[in-house]
């Protein structure tokens, strides 16, 4: 029996020798040098080919290279019967925070201002000073990643908000979940940021009637999905003031096209999907451990709920 691993961005050789030092005698394959299709019994994939994981007759589990899954839901081949494991690995989580904290001192700190403000050679504070007990973070989606970002936010003194699907207690971090609280989630964001994961119920929740609840000037971090936000409506509330700038680290579509008007926004930051990548040394670790419990019957944890879509 075999693994397979499948990812088109990923370096295969890094992995192979990755998983060899975690999972000595196991036989690795890489796509799409795959030999028997009936000896495949896991797959550890990103983006794979349509089809080619409901092609696997023997396939025992499906372990997502990283925390979301929906490039392996968008397949309608995918094999709903096989279980499929979603990553969570801290080194995710910590990588993540520090893209979050950095992005939200970032726009607390009113530094694409202080930016423009350099090009024009202009030496213009802009007053009054930042007080971070006056600026409202809200963390749309705090599951693994967003209660981490909220841990590390928490000492700069931001009043923390988020909305879930599901109601939690969250302690000092104000909660509020589900389709009727959203509004009310969202009008209280100076800085929101975005850690869903794209869902059915997800896809395009940051449209233009969404946009419009948040306090005029608000900043936007998504950190998430491309899909979550609706574009054009984005940089209308860029152009009408309503949004006061944008960070995004996923876009829609990805790569973003060379000619995109999100490019030369002055308004907007891309980074391209970086805020948290899958380092294959600790991610074998947990690929690992999550094979030999699955051959042993015994829970894994990451296993993802099909019909909740997360
Ligand atoms: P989790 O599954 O741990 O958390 C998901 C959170 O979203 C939970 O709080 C969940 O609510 C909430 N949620 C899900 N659906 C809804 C809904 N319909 N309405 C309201 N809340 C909802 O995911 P992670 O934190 O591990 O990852 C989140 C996403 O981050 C990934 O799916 C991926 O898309 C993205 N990501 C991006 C990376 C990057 O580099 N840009 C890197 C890694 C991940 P509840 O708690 O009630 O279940
Ligand atoms: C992930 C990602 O889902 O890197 O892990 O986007």
């Amino acid at each position: 029996m075999a693994i397979l691993f499948t990812s088109p961005g990923d370096n295969a050789q890094d992995w192979r020798a990755a998983l060899a030092r975690h999972m000595p005698g196991e036989t690795v394959r890489v796509w799409p040098d795959i030999g028997p299709r009936e000896a495949i019994e896991f797959a550890i994939a990103w983006q794979p080919p349509p089809g080619l994981l409901a092609s696997l007759p023997n396939l025992r589990a499906i372990l997502s290279l990283g925390a979301g899954i929906d490039h392996l839901t968008s397949d309608p081949q995918l094999p709903r019967h096989v279980p499929l494991i979603r990553l969570i690995d801290p080194s995710l989580a910590s990588q993540m925070s520090e893209y979050v904290v950095m992005n939200v001192l970032r726009h607390h700190r009113r530094m694409p201002d202080y930016a423009s403000l350099q090009a024009k050679g202009r030496w213009h504070p802009l007053l009054p000073a930042p007080d971070t007990t006056k600026r409202r973070v809200g963390l749309m989606g705090f599951g693994v990643l967003g209660s981490d970002a909220a841990e590390k936010l928490k000492p700069f003194g931001f009043p923390l908000r988020a909305w879930t699907h599901r109601p939690h207690d969250l302690g000092d971090v104000q909660a509020f979940h589900g389709a009727a609280g959203l509004n009310g989630f969202l009008a209280g964001c100076d800085i929101l940021v975005c850690l869903l994961p794209l869902t059915d119920d997800t896809r395009g929740i940051l449209d233009a009637r969404r946009l419009a609840v948040l306090p005029r000037g608000a900043a936007l971090i998504n950190a998430a999905r491309g899909g979550h936000v609706v574009t054009p409506d984005l940089l209308a509330a860029l152009e009408s003031g309503q949004m006061s700038g944008a960070t995004l680290d996923v876009t829609d579509p990805e790569p973003l096209p060379p000619d995109h008007p999100l490019w030369r926004h002055p308004r907007v930051t891309i980074t391209p999907h970086v805020a948290s990548a899958t380092l294959p040394e600790t991610a074998a670790v947990i690929m690992a451990e999550s094979i030999r419990r699955l051959r042993a019957g015994s829970p894994v944890s990451g296993q993802v709920d099909l019909t909740r879509g997360y």
